[in-house]
Order: structure tokens, then C-alpha cells, then sequence
């Protein structure tokens, strides 16, 4: 029997053991659902912990994630899941799969370095022949470059990148379509066997580079997307027209998906500030990649363009910047959400500070104060995140307290006309802010 037949087999049999390398975001659901399935899973991470909190059936999440805890549970009592700090647990495995962070440097090339690290220590351990999977997102030709170099014969390597958001980290898993990338057809149909277990959605075999493309240029489109929105928003806050009707009008021309997305405050989250940098790094330089990285730095200088309008609404309320004291409202990446990672909220809140202006910042996910303490005193409160919680907020007391009511909408995630109504000033992006 060749070592493909015999490990198709052990897939299909689920005698096949697998090891997860990496305990975060894509490795604990994916760790968690295959266990689920009916494989024996080992789950390896260094943080001790991460690991700890996983050994008493807990998540070590920011995130609040619909089922996942109870799935872990079940597999942990199931004794089909255990955690641990041990790189010996992936001896002799069948299958491993690499969910370990891919970041980028501060001069946004791609860091492999925890993906090299891991790469070794499955090599020297795994059995074979084996399937080595990587989830992480990864800068095109890394696959071949990076990750084939370090394994030696009877290593089946598939480029599965991860699709999932946070607050829906299962449901994406089980509903997204994935990419299976390999070298080879036949391990495309081992790679195809293995995720049939965990996703109910179509599975597209591909090779190793266009699975990495596909996966990168799918946050670089988005963020392009989302830089082509802000733009409009920042022209829109000159030119003194709504961006909103702007953006309405385009999009009734193209009525099945909108063309113009939501202009912002800035884009957080873990993968849309570097999956395009990933993607780019794979020219050389001086090739022309001025649009994805244009966007990229149009879509971080858009917590300066907050600034720039908050410091016009204080002088509009007559306080030069160093006099007034503004909230910074919204410290997640999403709204209703408890993700900080990246968020704009804390780039608007130290760029006012170097203006001078004195923030006070709040989140009702995140800090441990009211909303009433966070906004009193306060000249401006700037809405950065559309938590329904501020759109709820009883803006008359809130006003009350404030030392003047003037509002900043970053998301239009509050009632103008209410706020009016109440006496607010009520300046929003993307509406002639800056006229
Ligand atoms: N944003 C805007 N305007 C919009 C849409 C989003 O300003 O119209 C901002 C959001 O406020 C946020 C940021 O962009 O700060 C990113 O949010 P997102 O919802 O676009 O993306 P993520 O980071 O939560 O997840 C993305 C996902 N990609 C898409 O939604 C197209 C997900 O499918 C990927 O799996 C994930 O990255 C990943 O792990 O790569």
C-alpha cells in the first residue's frame, strides 16, 4: 500500500492522531472540532497559560464563541482532546496541523520566524509518512521557500489557510468554504478527506500559491475596499457633501453586493493590517504595489482624520485643543465585540493627545467605568465603535454632564436628529466635517 493509500485510510478510520500546533483563535476550534469528530487530538502551545486554561475546559479567548467551550469540554471528557506545553506529544502522529501567528516586521515584511520554529519542531517529531498541515495565513511562496525546505521525505505538506472570524470562530469553520493547496493532486485529495471531517462546505483543491494569493489578496481586497470608502469620506469632509449619499447612489448601480463599503475610523482586527503586506512582500521591490499599500496607509491615517475634524468641532465650540477634554468612546476593532486587537480607538485617543487635547476613553466591553463618568466634564465625546450600547445611551443625561455637547460620529451609530434635538452639535465622517 503507498503511504498516501495508508494514510487515507487512517483518516478515514479516524486512527489517524493528530497534533495541533498553535492554541489560539484557528487552532483551539479547529483542535476542538476534529476531537469532536472522533480523532485523537493533542493540542501544543509553549504559553503554559493558555494551556492551563484549556486543561480546565476553559477558552483563552477575548472573544465570547458560541459553542466552542462546551465542544472542548465534550472532547476533553471524551479524552479526545488534551492541551499541553510538550512538543514530545506530536511523536509519531500522523497529522499535524500549524496555527501559529504569521505577523509582520515593523517594516511590514512578513516574520515566519513562529512559523519556521514550528515547522522544526513537527519535523523532528512527526511520524511517517504524514499530512502537515498550515493554517496561519502566510506571504506567497512561503510554502515552497520556507516551509517544504525544512521537511524531508514522506511529509505530505497542505496549505489550508483559516477563513474564521472572531465571535463566530466555529460557524466560519464549519460553513466557509476552504482551499486545500498542495504540490501534488494526491495529497490534495488526503488534504480534501481529512477537512471533510470538520467542514461542511465546498473544499477547492489548488496548488500551494494560489491557495497563499487567494487567502492574502482576500484581505487586501477587503481592505482596499474599505480605503476606497474612507477616501471618499475624507473628500466627502472637504468637498461638504454626505458621503452616505454618495456611497447609496453607487451602490444602486450594482445591486446584488455593495461597491462601496462603510468608511471609518480605521481597520483593526488581526488580519486586515498585515494579510495585505503578507501579500505585497512577494514582489520585489519597486514593483507597482501603490494601490494595496496606499490603501494600507490610507486606512492608518484615518484615526488622524478623526483628530483633525474633533480639533475642528472644539474650535467650532470656541476651545482650542489644549483646553478641551474629549472621550474617546469604543476601544474593540467591531462593534458589539470585546476584540481590541488593532482597534482604532486607542490610535484616535493618543493622536489627540499629541494635539494636546485631554481624552478620557471608554468601552462597555472593555473598561471598568460608566458611560456618564466617562463623558462628564468632557467637551466632545467621538463615537469610534457603534456599540448599540452608546446608540441605547440616554444622551440627555449623558449631554448633561458634558462640559460642552458636541458629538463626533465615526460610524454614523447614533441619532442625529435626536442629538439635535437635545442641543448637540453633531459632526459625523464622511459629512463635511472639515467644511
Ligand atoms: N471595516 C470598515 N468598513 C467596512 C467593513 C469593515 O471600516 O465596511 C473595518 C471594521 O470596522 C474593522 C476592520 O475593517 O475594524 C476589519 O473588519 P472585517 O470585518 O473586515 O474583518 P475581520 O478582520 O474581522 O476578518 C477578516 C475576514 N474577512 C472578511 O470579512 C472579508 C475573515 O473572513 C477572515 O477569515 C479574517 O479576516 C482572517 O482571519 O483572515
Amino acid at each position: 500500500m503507498s503511504d498516501i493509500e495508508g494514510l487515507r485510510q487512517a483518516i478515514g478510520d479516524r486512527s489517524a492522531r493528530i497534533a495541533v500546533v498553535g492554541l489560539g483563535y484557528v487552532g483551539i476550534p479547529v483542535a476542538a472540532s476534529f476531537a469532536a469528530a472522533g480523532f485523537d487530538v493533542v493540542g501544543v502551545d509553549p504559553n503554559r497559560a493558555r494551556v492551563d486554561t484549556l486543561g480546565r475546559g476553559a477558552l483563552p479567548l477575548a472573544t465570547s464563541e458560541p459553542g466552542l467551550e462546551a465542544l472542548l469540554q465534550a472532547a476533553m471528557s471524551a479524552g479526545r482532546f488534551r492541551a499541553t506545553t510538550e512538543a514530545s506529544a506530536i511523536a509519531g502522529r500522523e497529522v499535524a496541523i500549524l496555527a501559529v501567528d504569521t505577523p509582520i516586521d515593523e517594516r511590514h515584511r512578513p516574520d515566519a520566524r513562529q512559523l519556521q520554529t514550528a515547522c522544526r519542531t513537527v519535523a523532528d517529531r512527526i511520524g511517517r509518512p504524514s499530512v502537515v498541515v498550515v493554517e496561519s495565513t502566510v506571504a506567497p511562496r512561503t510554502m515552497r521557500d520556507i516551509v517544504a525546505p525544512l521537511f524531508g521525505e514522506g511529509v505530505f505538506l497542505v496549505h489550508c489557510p483559516e477563513r474564521v472570524r472572531p465571535g463566530r470562530l466555529l460557524r466560519n469553520l464549519r460553513g466557509m468554504s476552504r482551499l486545500v493547496g498542495v504540490a501534488d493532486p494526491q495529497v490534495g485529495v488526503l488534504g480534501t478527506e481529512l477537512y471533510r471531517n470538520v467542514v461542511q462546505a465546498e473544499l477547492v483543491v489548488t496548488d500551494w500559491e494560489t491557495a497563499e494569493v487567494i487567502k492574502t489578496a482576500e484581505n487586501a481586497t477587503r481592505d482596499v475596499q474599505i480605503a476606497l470608502a474612507n477616501q471618499l469620506a475624507l473628500i466627502c469632509d472637504h468637498v461638504g457633501v454626505d458621503v452616505r449619499k454618495v456611497r447609496e447612489q453607487i451602490n444602486r448601480l450594482w445591486s446584488d453586493q455593495p461597491l462601496i463599503l462603510d468608511p471609518g475610523p480605521g481597520v483593526g482586527g488581526h488580519c486586515l493590517p498585515k494579510d495585505p503586506w503578507l501579500l505585497v512582500s512577494a514582489v520585489p521591490p519597486g514593483a507597482a504595489t501603490a494601490l494595496i499599500e496606499g490603501a494600507r496607509m490610507l486606512n492608518e491615517a484615518m484615526p488622524a482624520h478623526v483628530a483633525d475634524i474633533v480639533v475642528r468641532a472644539c474650535a467650532d465650540a470656541g476651545i482650542g485643543p489644549r483646553d478641551a477634554t474629549v472621550a474617546v468612546l469604543g476601544l474593540t476593532y467591531e462593534a458589539n465585540s470585546d476584540d481590541e486587537r488593532n482597534a482604532p480607538g486607542p490610535r484616535v485617543a493618543s493622536t489627540l493627545e499629541t494635539r494636546g487635547v485631554r481624552v478620557t476613553t471608554h468601552d462597555p466591553f472593555v473598561t471598568r467605568g460608566g458611560l456618564d463618568e466617562a463623558v462628564r466634564g468632557t467637551d466632545v465625546a467621538v463615537l469610534v465603535v457603534p456599540h448599540a450600547k452608546y446608540r441605547e445611551a440616554d444622551w440627555s443625561a449623558l449631554g448633561g454632564g458634558m462640559r460642552h455637547r458636541v458629538v463626533v460620529d465615526c460610524r454614523r451609530g447614533l441619532d442625529a436628529d435626536v442629538l439635535r434635538t437635545l442641543g448637540f452639535s453633531y459632526y459625523a465622517l464622511g459629512v463635511a466635517a472639515l467644511r
